[in-house]
């Protein structure tokens, strides 16, 4: 009995894992694709730089901050909390997106 109550504890468990969202945003092209998402509390954004040379991912607010991101390198951030998150590209400033968390 016990060791059913555990197994019902991991699959009660198991959904906020499973649909934890995460939504994929490319570097590309001196801009980021798509450049405003709008996203759920609890959604993880990844960004992944597919182009040839270095970008960042840099909150305005400087919230998060991905760092000199290679070429082929992700950095991902989770977004917990309703609101407006512009960022930036640290080294191409006219590069710009908005995460929105509603
Ligand atoms: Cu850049």
């Amino acid at each position: 009995m016990r060791r059913f109550a555990s197994l019902a504890f991991v699959l009660l468990m198991l959904p906020a894992s499973v649909l934890a969202a995460t939504v994929q945003i490319q570097i590309k092209g001196m801009n980021f694709h798509p450049a405003a998402v709008s996203v759920a509390p609890g959604t993880t954004v990844v960004w992944t730089n597919a182009d040839a040379f270095g970008h960042t991912a840099t909150s305005d607010t400087r919230l998060w901050d991905s760092g000199m991101l290679q070429p082929g390198q992700t950095f991902s951030h989770t977004f917990d909390k309703p609101g407006s998150y512009p960022y930036h590209c640290a080294v191409h400033p006219f590069m710009t997106g908005t995460v929105t968390v509603k």
